[in-house]
């Protein structure tokens, strides 16, 4: 082993050893030169300064949330945004100052996918993938405002040669590579119920992608905000991959964002149910701030207004517009900089270090910590919150089956698809229970919304019942 290399092992197996987490040296006499280097470069990844903060959490019974007054947020309905400011955002958008900003970095594991979650085929006629329904997007909005825009997304260690062959093998789905960049977010390790690092082999350290709060450092340490600085970009548009609806870019949104001087701002539906499994946005303690449907209290969930309206009523749908300025004034100590951490109990298989076997846990066994990109509202000096339609907007992909799952995609794809074609004039064959019959898919190169189809020259064939439709 070179020398270079012995004391690298030298310094990590004392810190890891000061942070009592020794343990993850148990194999080293029998590895490999090459496995040991592996094992080198998982605990170099990992901060060593928040170790032992890091285990205390993990191993902590105690996860109560502070009291704190929770109110519910103000929104703006998409109604109620003047022409004026949709002005504003289209002037954003042409003058190439907005980026899209997709988070991709998560495993498709609940969906039972082995590549990126992204390459998952969707659309109801053409099952085109997430990633060309968004580029298609992007494309769509460079053809409107006359203007290129640079898409940035964030894949993790476990996905990111994945996610670039996939672009590489589709030719960019026809932008140029040159605004597609890639960069990688951070990996946490997961920890025992005491609070020590697991290992998944003797080499390896059990990592996952760090959680999309990694997003903001992330794009410091990956060099994408001196990208964006080099591009002029000022706002970034930042969207989940799962969700098949989303406005990757849209004036409307960005306008009142702009409008409003806002460091962060994001987009919300109508709750579907009193403890629907989506993010809250409310105020804590005045400030801005999302809490999980896990963490919102159940009276909370069912508190009513008094004319009888849900009183937290406003949903995440992981939309949000942030000012790079606000992303650099976060990250620009990132010794300092960290958002909480969230805390998972997950089934991960691991290294029984008796043993020596590898073992795959049929219970949650292991803490995983995450952060989330949400907790940034709080620190933004000024937030904007933009109630939208979730018909229209939001329909993510998660499960199999059942709620929020391929099936409920291709539904509202295809329902909204129906909806755009009968308001421009299109007749909509339709079953007895109100619902089109057939399927039908409008490429955002078509159309990016129902106004936009209406300006279309329509076909003068009639649709049959049952027929799958396709305008791109
Ligand atoms: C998320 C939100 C929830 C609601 C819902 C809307 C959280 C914790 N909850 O629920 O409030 O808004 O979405 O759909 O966010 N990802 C990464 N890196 C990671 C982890 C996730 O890129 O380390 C990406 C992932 O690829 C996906 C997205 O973030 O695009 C959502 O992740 P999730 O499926 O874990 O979030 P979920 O469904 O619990």
């Amino acid at each position: 082993m070179p020398a270079s290399e012995r004391s690298r092992a030298e310094r990590l197996r004392s810190s890891y050893q000061a942070a009592g987490q020794g343990q993850v040296f148990t194999f080293w006499e029998s590895l490999d030169e090459r496995e040991r280097s592996e094992l080198l470069d998982d605990l170099e990844g990992v901060n060593t300064a928040e170790l032992s903060a890091l285990s205390a959490m993990a191993a902590s019974t105690d996860h109560r949330h502070p009291t704190a007054e929770i109110e519910p947020a103000e929104v703006v309905s998409w109604q109620d945004v003047s022409n004026e400011t949709i002005e504003l955002g289209r002037q954003a958008l042409a003058k190439g100052s907005v980026a899209a900003l997709t988070v991709a970095g998560g495993q498709g594991t609940r969906l039972g996918l082995d590549g990126p979650k992204g390459a998952l085929p969707i659309s109801p006629v053409r099952g085109k993938t997430l990633f060309q329904l968004f580029a298609e997007f992007i494309a769509a909005t460079d053809r409107r405002y006359g203007c290129a825009t640079t898409w940035y997304v964030m894949t993790s260690p476990a996905n990111d040669a994945q996610t670039r062959a996939f672009f590489a093998a589709n030719q960019y789905f026809g932008l140029s590579s040159e605004r597609i960049r890639f960069f990688k977010q951070g990996v946490m390790p997961a920890f025992d119920p005491g609070g020590k690092i697991l290992l998944d082999q003797p080499h390896r350290l059990a990592l996952s992608p760090d959680g999309h709060g990694g997003t903001l450092l992330a794009l410091a340490h990956g060099g994408m905000l001196a990208d964006m600085v080099a591009r002029g970009v000022e706002q970034i548009s930042y969207f989940q991959v799962d969700n098949p609806l989303v406005a990757c870019l849209d004036p409307a949104f960005i306008g009142l964002h702009v409008s409003a001087g806002a460091e962060m701002s994001s987009k919300s539906v109508p709750k579907a149910d009193d403890l629907e499994k989506v993010g809250n946005f409310v105020r804590v303690n005045g400030k801005a701030a999302v809490i999980e449907y896990s963490d919102l209290p159940p009276t909370l969930g069912h508190a009513k207004n008094p004319d009888g309206t849900r009183r937290f009523n406003a949903a995440n749908i992981a939309v949000h517009l942030l000012s790079r300025r606000f992303v650099e004034r976060l990250t620009e100590n990132p010794a300092s900089f960290a958002l909480p951490w969230h805390r998972a109990e997950k089934k991960v298989p691991y290294m029984d270090l008796s043993s020596g076997r590898r073992v795959h846990p049929e219970r949650p066994n292991a803490i995983k910590l995450e952060s989330f990109i949400f907790d940034a509202l709080p620190l933004a000096n000024r937030t904007v919150t933009l109630e939208t339609s979730r018909e229209e907007e939001f329909s993510p992909v998660k499960n199999p089956t059942g709620v929020d799952s391929i099936e409920t995609a291709q539904r509202d794809m295809s329902r909204r698809a129906a909806r755009w074609m009968a308001s421009a004039g299109y007749a909509i064959p339709r079953r007895a229970d109100g619902e089109p019959d057939g399927r039908f898919e409008i490429s955002p190169l078509v159309a990016l919304d129902a106004t936009q189809l209406t300006e279309q020259p329509r076909p003068a064939r009639s649709i049959s019942a049952g027929e799958s439709v396709y305008l791109g």
